[in-house]
């Protein structure tokens, strides 16, 4: 089976851009640093218990929580349990090169859609493929449309062929709407703790079954979008004020703090607090 395109962290992100529109998708190698991906699965850890939550979740949306798996072990809101996470991995360079690339020629500004852990234990069956912007698919532009979408899964463990590892169909982003995915298109993403895959919004993926006995896949799937729609993961609420307040500058901006400022472009200002611009306001001491 052929292999996913690798290119090492270190490499020029315009050669990572130039796979990742190329196949869809890109496998990044240490991604995060061994001493960034320490320190960030030190965070987790607390809240990480080795129990699936099952497909009753109590006020979980069933079909959310079947779409994870009911072996999977999620957890959401990382901004406000992680500062590496807060601080660090969402502003990371890369991410940041990249999605400036691909998302910011079609927005002021763009936003996190949502970052968790999914954490598949033993025993958890495969997701269905799909393409991660179809959450918007009543967005009204043909396809292919302009990449509303950028989208990471990062090995906090090993990625094995028989723990979970996400698998990803190349090209796929390329394909007519009306092509249906087969199971033997898809190659797993095999990486190293502390690699990651990045695809875009439009490239079809989906989780793998964990086939082991005993070993728990740790990965991170996060996703940025563009500053104009409405995420996944509401921010705002996910976070306390307090804590949001103390980020730095970027980081209240990727987690959407901020203006979507398009009038430069003749568009609106979006997200304002007294017509202001809400991270201007906190800066300020004034929110
Ligand atoms: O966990 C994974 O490997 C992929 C997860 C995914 O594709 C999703 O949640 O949309
Ligand atoms: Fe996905």
């Amino acid at each position: 089976m052929a292999d996913l395109t690798r290119v090492h962290a270190s490499a020029p992100t315009a050669e990572i851009i130039e796979v990742l529109l190329d196949q869809g998708a890109v496998v990044v190698e240490d991604l995060l640093d061994a001493d960034l991906a320490a320190r960030f699965n030190a965070e987790l850890d607390p809240y990480l218990t080795h129990t699936p939550q099952g497909s009753d979740r109590g006020f979980v949306n069933a079909g959310v929580a079947a779409f994870f798996g009911d072996r999977t072990e999620h957890l959401a809101g990382l901004a406000a349990k992680s500062p590496v996470f807060a601080t660090e991995v969402l502003t990371h360079p890369v991410y940041t090169a990249v999605a400036d690339a691909v998302l910011l020629p079609n927005c002021a500004a763009y936003q996190l859609n949502l970052a968790h852990v999914l954490h598949r234990g033993p025993g958890g069956t495969p997701q269905m493929l799909h393409r991660d912007e179809d959450v918007w698919v009543q967005v009204p532009h043909p396809r292919p449309r302009p990449a509303i979408q950028l989208a990471s899964v990062v090995a906090l463990n090993d990625f094995t062929a028989d723990n979970g590892s996400t698998r990803v169909i190349p090209g796929s982003h390329k394909w007519d709407r009306d092509r249906v995915p087969t199971d033997a298109e898809a190659i797993p993403a095999v990486m190293k703790a502390g690699s990651g895959v990045i695809y875009l919004g439009s490239t079809i993926h989906a989780a793998g079954a964990n086939t082991t006995a005993d070993v728990w896949r740790r990965g991170m799937h996060i996703s940025y979008c563009v500053g104009w729609l409405r995420t996944e993961e509401n921010q705002y609420l996910s976070i306390p004020l307090e804590q949001a307040r103390t980020l730095p500058e970027a980081s209240q901006r990727l987690l959407g703090f901020g203006v979507h400022d398009a009038v430069a472009q003749r568009g609106g200002y979006l997200g304002t607090v007294d017509l202001a611009d809400p991270v201007t306001l906190m800066a300020a001491g004034r929110l």
